[in-house]
């Protein structure tokens, strides 16, 4: 059942009337009321009659209807006002669900909870129908979900744009202990949230050839022959924390286009219906999928096909309501923000400068001025094969208008070096945005934009002082800082509603509005009935997980074992592998001496691997395989268990952090932009084991080093190594017998598994001399855990630490965050809706 709910439901506008303004006649009979109708419009059956899918879909569709008036006036008032308009752009939306945190937002939560419980409907049964919007792969896709939140929910202009892709990312079952990767059909049953615009369609060219001929002394670019994909909007209201605020996420999607004249273009009839099919499923391919790799991907030509589908789209829709309000173009910069998120979208620059040039014939200087004016830009990655470098060809071929603006602004780039560096062809070669026949995507953001940011105080030095050393002295004051941030409401609200209550018993509901207020929580740092009832809390929380375990997977655990956990993207760099030896260390000492005395521990894995990185893929079966050992080995007395959580999503992300006593954070120092899963367990008062990475940096400076235990070698450590060499993990395996000990154990079966099943893993460990030092740090990662086992032991000290981190969670609530990119970057100012 697809449903997509318009303006049209007459009794909307009077539903609206209940939950806005001062009065706020919503209350729960009003909403039952309004429920029922609501079931009878749309189903034509009465409550009683309704499946769950059907209720869940009505009660979806009604909350829209409540916040359909305040997105009609917050726009509305925008325009009025001339507000500065940011717009996101992003390959990716990491949503989840929007049923509870628009139940949050709107601030009638409660009351719904209530009333449902009174029609004897379990409103956790409908939450769960509800199907994860998982249009991204990890960080970067939930970071711009949590911009989405706390832009609205303080006010600021902001707005999503992207692809509504038809499959998101793909669900993971584990067979076997393999990861299978099953098609993500989102909207198989119905999203309630979204409404498709088709009047705002939008035409989106590829291909074909470009002609140019003087006109009125002005050279002219015309584009023929060219292959138009309709774009359609799809907006979903993004409701702000009580505030009236409602902005928009726009997705598009990509469809065939209807109109005789474009489909001329195509060159052949309608009639011809073996050739429109095929022409149709390739139109349609480029909003189908999401890529569940950020590089390495086959089908690069659709993967670029996408990012101008979403640049080109975007872009014209935002000048044409621009040009609606009548505002002169070289103002454009003055009130338009457009914010490129990692380098997907960096074509943005070239697709502007097109547009202005090309259509509103303004000189290439102007253009330029108001581009570079418009555009800013956030790297979210130092690692090199992430970051998009395109082939010459495949872009000439699908874009030649966009390439030969990149070509110009290649050319005029380059002359600038020169005029400040003459003759230094090496600083060309490192800056210029084509080379070696390739387009360099991040360094057009760069030079196309007035800001470039890194996402923690370490990245955007490492970014400043290494990677972009040479952009940052040529452009002093372009660089700078945003610590990314996470919305305290989806993570701490939402997920954790028993410590929000217990918080606000503390300290009052003042955090909630002003999450840094939370500091104030340190006053019970050391108040033993406080730290009883968050102990409690979270024993609570554990229970309710374990139970769930024992069901989902057989596997019995102990909610009084440590719960330690790490749920992210598997990659190497992340170092799942060097937890799980620590495992296999410890299981191995436990056998030799079972009544070793260490607190219980559960371990638990989430994490999807790219469908075509092998060691990634590897490490899961690994880690399973090391899973079904240990936990069936009745000779360790369940001191030890591993679970490893199938299909990781933002769902299942708001079960598990509630629960952990333990965040993993363990990347290779340097490597980890900022992480934002670490901010999200202190926030729930898990106490972190942690490199100085990313934002763990900034957690230790917040918590003090009594706070977090760190270990491993430091940034500065790793990337001389990288530079000078020195370091041979052979020597590690060689010298270290536990080392020795667990990898000769994998390699040689102890765990079960095919012969070399596990050699990319070796390989990489041994022969490929452990790109991610997972042998160098090892000794100090097992200390850090004996550390930890030990500090858990003293339960009054414990929640103290955890209280401690819980307090200091407040400064990453991305309401700080989005604070400072509209301050410092979009130059934009938050706006109260009335
Ligand atoms: C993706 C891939 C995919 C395939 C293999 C290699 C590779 C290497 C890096 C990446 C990351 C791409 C960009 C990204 O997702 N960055 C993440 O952004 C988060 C939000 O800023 C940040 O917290 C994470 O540290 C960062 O990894």
């Amino acid at each position: 059942m697809i449903c997509t709910i318009g303006y049209k439901h007459t009794k909307a506008k009077e539903m609206q009337m209940k939950v806005r303004g001062e009065s706020m006649k919503f209350n729960k009979e009003s909403f039952k009321s309004d429920f029922k109708k609501k079931i009878e419009n749309m189903f034509g059956m009465e409550l009683n009659d309704s499946s769950k899918l059907q209720k869940y879909v009505a009660l979806g569709s009604l909350i829209k209807d409540y916040s359909t008036e305040n997105w009609i006036k917050t726009n509305k008032t925008y325009k009025a006002n001339g507000n500065k308009q940011v717009y996101y752009f992003s390959m990716e939306f990491l949503i989840g669900r929007l049923l509870k945190s628009n139940l949050i937002n709107l601030g009638i939560e409660e009351q719904c909870a209530d009333a449902l419980k009174e029609l004897n409907i379990d409103f956790n049964e409908l939450e769960e129908l509800e199907a994860d919007a998982g249009l991204g792969n990890g960080g970067l896709g939930r970071l711009a979900a949590c911009f989405l939140d706390s832009m609205a929910s303080i006010g600021v202009p902001g707005h999503g744009c992207g692809i509504r892709y038809r499959y998101g990312l793909f669900e993971q079952k584990i067979v076997d202990g393999y990861q299978v990767e099953i098609p993500d059909n989102w909207l198989k049953e119905a999203n309630v949230w979204e409404t498709r615009k088709d009047n705002k369609s939008i035409i989106v060219k590829f291909n074909g050839n470009i002609v140019s001929e003087m006109k009125n002394g002005r050279l002219n670019f015309t584009h023929e022959n060219y292959t138009a994909v309709k774009a359609v909007p799809y907006d979903t209201p993004v409701i702000g924390y009580k505030n009236n605020t409602v902005n928009n996420l726009r997705l598009w999607s990509a469809e065939m286009v209807e109109t005789e004249e474009e489909f001329d273009f195509c060159g052949f009839s309608k009639g011809d219906y073996g050739r429109a099919q095929n022409y149709k499923s390739s139109i349609e391919s480029i909003s189908q999928i999401l890529y569940p790799d950020d590089s390495h991907t086959e089908g690069k030509i659709l993967r670029l096909k996408q990012q101008y589908f979403l640049v080109s789209a975007g872009l014209q829709s935002i000048l044409r309501s621009y040009k609606a309000s009548e505002k002169s173009i070289h103002d454009l910069d003055k009130y338009v923000s457009i914010h490129i998120n990692d380098t997907h979208p960096s074509m943005a620059v070239a697709e502007l400068m097109r547009i202005l040039v090309d259509e509103d014939e303004l000189t290439w200087e102007e253009a330029w001025r108001i581009t570079t004016n418009t555009m800013s830009y956030t790297n979210h990655t130092i690692l090199s094969e992430a970051l998009e470098k395109w082939d010459i060809n495949i872009f000439k071929e699908l874009l030649p208008r966009v390439y030969s603006i990149i070509k110009e602004i290649d050319r005029r780039f380059k002359d600038e070096i020169l005029q400040k560096h003459p003759n230094n062809w090496e600083k060309v070669n490192s800056m210029c945005i084509i080379h070696d026949g390739k387009v360099r995507m991040a360094n057009l953001a760069i030079v196309g934009g007035h800001s470039v940011n890194g996402v923690a105080k370490l990245h955007t030095e490492i970014l400043k002082n290494r990677e972009l050393a040479d952009f940052n002295r040529f452009y002093p004051n372009k660089f700078n800082n945003k610590t990314n941030g996470i919305t305290h409401r989806r993570w701490l609200i939402q997920s954790n509603p028993k410590l929000t209550e217990a918080i606000n018993e503390a300290i009052g509901k003042g955090w909630v509005k002003e999450p840094k207020q939370l500091v104030s929580l340190l006053k019970y740092a050391k108040n033993e009935d406080f730290k009883e009832k968050v102990y409690n809390i979270k024993k609570e929380n554990k229970e309710v997980f374990s139970n769930h375990v024992a069901e989902k997977y057989g596997v019995k655990i102990d909610p009084n074992s440590i719960f330690d956990v790490q749920v992210k993207r598997l990659h190497a760099y992340k170092r799942q592998a060097m937890n799980l030896m620590n495992i296999v260390h410890l299981y191995n000492t436990l056998k030799e001496n079972p009544n070793m005395d260490i607190v219980p521990r559960t371990f638990f894995f989430g994490a999807k691997a790219s469908p075509s990185y092998y060691l990634a893929k590897e490490t899961i079966k690994l880690i399973n395989t090391v899973a079904y050992k240990i936990n069936n080995d009745k000779s360790i007395n369940d001191k030890i268990k591993i679970v490893f959580l199938e299909n990781y999503r933002v769902s299942l992300a708001e079960r598990i952090i509630p629960c952990a006593d333990l965040s993993e954070q363990i990347s290779t120092a340097s490597k980890e932009a900022s992480g934002t899963g670490n901010m999200k367990f202190m926030m729930n008062g898990a106490v972190t084991i942690a490199t100085l990475d990313g934002a763990n940096v900034e957690i230790r400076d917040a918590v003090g080093d009594d706070n977090i235990v760190t270990f491993g070698m430091t940034a500065e450590e790793v990337m001389n190594h990288e530079k000078y060499g020195g370091y041979c993990s052979r020597d590690y395996y060689n010298d270290d017998m536990r080392i020795k000990r667990i990898i000769d154990g994998i390699m040689g079966g102890q765990f079960g598994g095919y012969n070399n099943e596990f050699n990319n893993i070796y390989n990489s460990l041994i022969n490929y001399n452990d790109e991610y030092f997972v042998l160098k740090d090892f000794d100090s990662y097992v200390k850090a855990q004996d550390k930890v086992n030990n500090l858990y032991k003293n339960r009054s000290k414990w929640m103290e630490m955890s209280i401690t981190n819980i307090a200091h969670s407040g400064i990453f609530s991305s309401d700080n965050t989005i604070k400072e990119y509209a301050n410092e970057i979009w130059n934009t100012k938050p706006i109260n809706i009335k």
